[in-house]
């Protein structure tokens, strides 16, 4: 369902018995280029997009926590802030009450609270509807308890929650994106430092749509592949004596090859060079404009489909018939194993593109993708 601010309030009352304190929206993200180098203190480059989850919340006198979603018409989770430990909630309820767990534990007292949550961002396209729903609830908490906290640590709280209470070994990418976007513009974020920086990504004004193609393969991160990449990505910095991939340059690599087993290598290469693509999509971006992105898009998806084998044969159809159709460029985005690709595409190919895309999925008896645009928008806000 997506309801406006003042239905989701309506629907709260009506829910809970009494009013929201205010209505709080934050956004999904695409990540346009720098996969899996944020939990190696790499850089990224993703921006958040229009489609966002609102969270209804009013504070409570007690320390109990109930969330409710238009998703499941009736069901309220409920918990106890006192005494919670991490893991102790499970399924999507994890994420909102993670959230409020997480600000607890790093020392910012939170009553309990009444949430009603509403989202347009798709869950499972590699969107991160986690961080939007993650990032609404920290940005309600952080007016409703006058915690002070800044976007940067909003995110820790955000990451802190998923990688705690939900059990996935996440990094930062998603959170920063959906508190810190801005429109119009990418956040070049270093993941050491947590430094950030707008990058203009004028879509329109370069002619360009960017589609999102959602395979619907569904993909988690909290279970196997994501957590075995980073396992990969730690033991290649430790052979490499280096405190994280980050620390390594193309340069390095002829080096890395005489020490690593031939797939760690590959894991490692498809980390160093990603780096090094981010901090190429930043210039060319600045001196160029996104018409010029192609290339570095091309070789990302081929990075992660040779190298860190996170691909599957959806993505690498649509990646492959995107770029056939006349996208300037094309690659997966996100996690991976799963989830959607990004087609940036002149915008009278929008459409052709599109069928093309769809037809080929037909063509090799794949489920129907489905294909949507976005834009760079704003990050999380209190809309009412
Ligand atoms: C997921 C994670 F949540 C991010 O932290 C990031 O690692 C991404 O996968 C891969 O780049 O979205």
């Amino acid at each position: 369902m997506t309801l406006s601010a003042a239905e989701l309030a309506a629907a709260f009352t009506a829910r809970f018995g009494t009013e929201p304190a205010g209505v709080w929206s934050a956004p999904g993200r695409v990540n346009l280029i720098g996969e899996h180098t944020d939990y190696n203190d790499g850089f990224v480059l993703p921006f958040a997009i229009d489609r966002s989850t609102l969270v209804a919340a009013r504070p409570r006198t007690d320390s109990t926590v109930r969330v409710a979603s238009t998703f499941s018409e009736g069901d309220v989770v409920t918990a106890d802030l006192n005494g919670l430990a991490a893991g102790d909630v499970e399924g999507w309820a994890a994420y909102p009450v993670g959230v409020l767990w997480a600000l607890g534990r790093s020392g910012h007292a939170v009553p309990g609270m009444d949430l009603l949550v509403d989202s347009s961002v798709p869950v499972g396209a590699g969107l991160s509807s986690s961080a939007a729903l993650e990032c609404a609830v920290a940005a309600a908490a952080n007016d409703l308890a006058s915690a002070g906290l800044s976007r940067s640590q909003l995110a820790s709280i955000g990451r802190l929650a998923e990688n705690e209470m939900v059990g996935a070994p996440t990094g930062i990418m998603d959170q920063t994106a959906s508190l810190l976007g801005e429109v119009g513009h990418a956040v070049f974020l270093d993941c050491r430092s947590l430094e950030t920086m707008l990058v203009p990504l004028d879509l329109d004004g370069a002619g360009l749509t960017l589609l999102v193609m959602d395979t619907r393969v569904s993909h988690s991160h909290s279970t196997g592949g994501y957590a075995s990449r980073r396992a990969s990505c730690e033991e290649g910095a430790r052979q490499m004596g280096v405190p994280a991939l980050r620390d390594l340059s193309v340069s390095d690599l002829g080096n890395a090859a005489g020490i690593l087993d031939e797939e760690t290598f590959r894991r490692v290469r498809h980390v160093v060079t990603e780096n090094a693509r981010v901090e190429d999509a930043v210039a060319v971006l600045t001196t160029k404009g996104p018409g010029a992105l192609g290339p570095l898009l091309n070789q990302s998806h081929a990075s992660m489909r040779d190298d860190f084998e996170i691909s599957c044969p959806e993505l690498d159809l649509a990646v492959d018939t995107a770029v056939s159709a006349g996208a300037v460029g094309a690659r997966m985005t996100g996690g991976g194993f799963g989830g959607a690709a990004i087609a940036l595409v002149p915008t009278e190919d929008a459409g052709t593109v599109s069928e093309a895309v769809t037809a080929a999925f037909a063509d090799a008896g794949f489920r129907s993708p489905v294909i949507f645009s976005v834009r760079p928008d704003a990050g999380a806000r209190r809309v009412a």
